[in-house]
């Protein structure tokens, strides 16, 4: 478990479970443990999972689609 939210059977579908970067959002189902920052908003991700705030720069590329 690298504390991303997402169980690592889960993860091995498509992401790696010993990177708390590597995650599908829609995948986390447990509490989020890491404290990583993994866009460097200053925001940690746990925080943005909680708040429903964008995580990574490949989220915001999605959304200036
Ligand atoms: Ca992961
Ligand atoms: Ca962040």
């Amino acid at each position: 478990m690298d504390g991303d939210g997402v169980t690592d059977a889960d993860e091995m579908h498509r992401n790696d479970p010993n990177d708390a970067c590597s995650y599908n959002v829609a995948d986390v189902t447990v509490s989020v443990t890491s404290t990583v920052d993994c866009d460097g908003d200053g925001v940690i991700d746990a925080d943005e999972i909680a708040d429903g705030t964008i995580r990574t720069m490949r989220v915001v590329m999605i959304q200036q689609v």
